[in-house]
């Protein structure tokens, strides 16, 4: 089954690619929507996961001509009563990157001792402007006391503190990352739903 996936964000690609060969081996191909820089983004309005990877996935379905999934991510942070939330991208600012983004994070949570946080992934599946389905995944960790470590992977990656592997998502390979994230846990579900799963 060859599913299109809507999304302008590269390491989120690299990401859909490896978690559906991983879990959904030869049955189901990912395709991008090649045109996706030419196609004006939606607005995202929405304050919640689901309302945002709702109105992407039935924005860009128009675009495909078959099934197509979007996703909406972030971190949310305990402390910051859950932002930067659905706001995670344009956290500093509507064009900022990543490390604009994480240096903000980093100053609002300078000397504050609650560190927990979780990265939140909803994906939406739609056809031809219609949902067919959403599901979530999370990942529980902790934010760096100091800049954050790790070159791999994107966004906040560098500082997010996992236990279970005593290191950041910024220092493991994706290959490690996907065995825990929230967007594979996530994508599977649907994979699952689907009964794509290998
Ligand atoms: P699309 O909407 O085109 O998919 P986007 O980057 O704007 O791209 P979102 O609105 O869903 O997507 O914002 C997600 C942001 O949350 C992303 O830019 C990162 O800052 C952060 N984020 C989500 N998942 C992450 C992950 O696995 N690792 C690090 N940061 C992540």
């Amino acid at each position: 089954m060859k599913l299109y996936c809507a999304t302008t964000n590269p390491g989120k690609l690299r990401e859909f690619r490896l978690i559906v060969e991983h879990f959904g081996g030869d049955r189901i191909t990912v395709d991008t929507l090649h045109n996706i820089r030419d196609i004006e983004a939606p607005e995202e309005t929405g304050s919640t996961f689901e309302e945002n990877a709702a109105l992407k996935a039935v924005y860009y379905s128009q675009f495909a001509s078959g099934p197509l999934f979007a996703d909406d991510s972030g971190l949310a942070v305990d402390a910051l009563q859950g932002a930067p939330g659905v706001y995670s991208a344009r956290f500093a600012g509507e064009h900022a990157g990543d490390a604009a983004n994480n240096q903000l994070l980093l100053e609002r949570m300078h000397g504050v001792h609650n560190r927990t946080a979780r990265f939140v992934c909803v994906i939406a599946l739609a056809e031809a402007g219609e949902v067919k389905g959403m599901w979530r995944g999370e990942v529980e960790g902790r934010i760096t006391d100091d800049d954050g470590v790790g070159t791999e992977g994107f966004g906040y990656d560098p500082l997010f503190y996992f236990e279970p592997f005593s290191a950041t998502f910024g220092q493991v390979p994706a290959e490690k990352k996907l065995l825990v994230s929230h967007r594979s846990k996530a994508l599977e579900a649907m994979i699952k739903a689907l009964r794509l799963n290998s």
